[in-house]
């Protein structure tokens, strides 16, 4: 990931793990794939996760929105 605005989604497979780092600048991360089991861990700068469950947010989501 560079700096930058990006978005990061995980591939659409449910029942998986997927695990999605932000970059440097403000991401947003999309995990809603309907399963609970990720972990959207937000880098520097901040990042928007969106996520099935809570508990899928890392610290370093700034911003959490439950799909
Ligand atoms: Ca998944
Ligand atoms: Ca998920």
């Amino acid at each position: 990931m560079k700096g930058g605005h990006d978005v990061v989604l995980a591939n659409g497979y449910t029942n998986d793990t997927d695990i999605v780092k932000g970059g440097s600048g403000y991401d947003k991360i999309k995990v809603n794939d309907g399963d609970s089991l990720d972990r959207a861990s937000g880098g520097a700068g901040g990042d928007w996760c969106i996520v099935d469950a809570r508990k899928e947010a890392g610290t370093g989501c700034t911003r959490v929105t439950v799909r």
